[in-house]
């Protein structure tokens, strides 16, 4: 099976792509490479974020492909917050339970709201010796609720209902999240492009 380094420290998204990937690649990430350092996350953009993770991590393993995961939620009564800053929302040492505390109190806030619309968005970026090969992104609409539903998932699954669905993907099987999540059309996006190089 050829290897597929995946420059992240979030075990939950190696999870969804192992499983979104299936048998084709072996994906590995930063517990099987600890000699990988990791530039800061300093841009303002999924994509921007994603180049920095997949250039540095690529030039830790060389020779290999690497892959990397910018993604976060995206509110549109809190004008796209919490955005790229999804991952420290509550602070730079916030958990996620952290994080969706502080996003139930924002939504409190905008009780004049009805529905709060809102996606998850993924950028994917390839990359080998520095080299960026590949971008892509995907998303996924649906509506956030205020209080939390199911343990399943990660992040801010469990406040999140995608379009076309009554639960969270707290509640929803894994296989369902792994069909039409942001992380699953961005991966989907790149399918050609990592076929072309296996
Ligand atoms: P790496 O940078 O090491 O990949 P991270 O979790 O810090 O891990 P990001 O900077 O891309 O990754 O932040 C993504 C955050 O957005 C993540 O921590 C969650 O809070 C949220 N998020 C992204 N995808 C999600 C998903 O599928 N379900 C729930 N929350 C998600």
């Amino acid at each position: 099976m050829p290897q597929l380094v995946f420059a992240t420290s979030n075990a939950h998204k190696t999870e969804e792509v192992a499983a979104i990937l299936g048998s084709a690649w072996q994906v590995e990430d930063l517990r099987a490479h600890p000699g990988i350092t990791l530039d800061e996350e300093t841009g303002d953009t999924f994509e921007a974020n994603a180049i920095i993770k997949a250039v540095s991590g690529s030039r830790g393993v060389p020779g290999l492909l690497v892959l990397a995961d910018d993604s976060g939620l995206e509110v549109d009564a809190l004008g796209g917050a919490p955005g790229v800053r999804s991952a420290r929302y509550a602070g730079e040492t916030a958990n996620a339970a952290d994080n969706r505390a502080k996003l139930k109190a924002e939504l409190a806030k905008k009780a004049m709201y009805a529905r709060f619309k809102g996606r998850f968005h993924c950028c994917m970026v390839l990359a080998r010796d520095g080299e960026v090969l590949h971008i892509s992104h995907g998303s996924v609409e649906g509506r956030l609720i205020t209080q939390e539903q199911g343990e399943g998932g990660f992040g801010y699954d469990s406040l999140f209902i995608p379009d076309g669905f009554t639960e969270t993907f707290g509640v929803l099987p894994a296989e369902t999240k792994n069909q039409l999540s942001h992380r699953a059309r961005a991966l989907a996006a790149m399918k050609k492009k990592l076929a072309s190089l296996r």
